[in-house]
């Protein structure tokens, strides 16, 4: 399984080894992974090798370590189609997980100029900033904080954003949604990320910026949120000609 002779160098065949043992299930998630001794032993290599081999999983997502405890398989990352305009609400549903928010603040401000040029208001313009950690199965997935006009978005309670907003603002609201413009972009987490979002200093994270627009063009939404990289890919299809 590990071949000395292969120009591949080793600690990425035993990455390769452990990622195919995830996937067909002889190591499951939240499962220990053997100790660096085991994995020595087995096939005869260093210890400095295995640990580099761990330490890229755990970058790339695929472990985890707990302090004092080792080193666990992670659940697999949920993949994000970049087509169709959802909700978190039915991206979760739709994937089987109960969808969940925590609240971590919630205030209407007056635009300052980044937020009122992104939806086209003058500034000091009324908006509502929520701050709301997104929970897939309660587990933290995604740091977001959204931007709405207040006087276009209105009546926004606590209760509703506990729940879905798009749902609101297409049901009670009968506004339409249409499109969104997203850019997206790697960063590490920042101090109250690494809090909220219950992940380790240094662990990398998926940027998000969406604006989104409904049916006559006016923008209702512009959002930020920061995307554990450790749960979260997104995967694109696109067509040549
Ligand atoms: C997604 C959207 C966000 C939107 C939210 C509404 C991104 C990348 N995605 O998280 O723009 O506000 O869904 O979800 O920003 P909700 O209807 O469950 O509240």
């Amino acid at each position: 399984m590990i071949d000395k002779n292969s120009p591949i160098p080793i600690y990425h065949q035993l990455e390769e080894y452990i990622k195919a043992q995830i996937d067909n299930g002889d190591l499951e998630p939240d499962e220990a992974i053997p100790s660096e001794r085991v994995y020595a032993d087995m096939f005869q290599i260093s210890r400095m090798t295995i640990r580099q081999a761990l330490t890229n999983l755990v970058n790339d997502g695929y472990l985890y370590r707990q302090k004092g405890k080792g080193t666990f398989v992670n659940k697999k990352k949920v993949e994000q189609r970049l087509q169709g305009l959802t909700s978190f609400t039915e991206d979760m549903k739709e994937r089987g997980f109960t969808p969940g928010s925590r609240l971590v603040s919630f205030e209407i401000i007056p635009s300052g100029r980044e937020i009122a040029e992104r939806l086209k208001l003058s500034e000091n313009t009324p908006v509502y900033e929520i701050k709301r950690v997104r929970l897939a199965d309660n587990v933290p997935m995604a740091l977001e904080t959204t931007y709405l006009p207040a006087n276009l978005v209105k009546g926004l309670t606590e209760e509703i954003i506990n729940q879905s907003l798009y749902q609101y603002i297409e049901e009670k609201l009968s506004l339409t949604i249409h499109e969104a413009t997203q850019q997206i972009e790697a960063s590490i987490a920042k101090e109250q990320e690494l809090r909220l979002l219950e992940i380790e200093k240094g662990s990398p994270v998926l940027l998000i910026l969406r604006t989104s627009h409904l049916k006559d063009g006016t923008p209702f939404e512009f959002v930020k949120s920061a995307y554990r990289a450790d749960r979260y890919k997104f995967v694109h299809t696109m067509q040549r000609g």
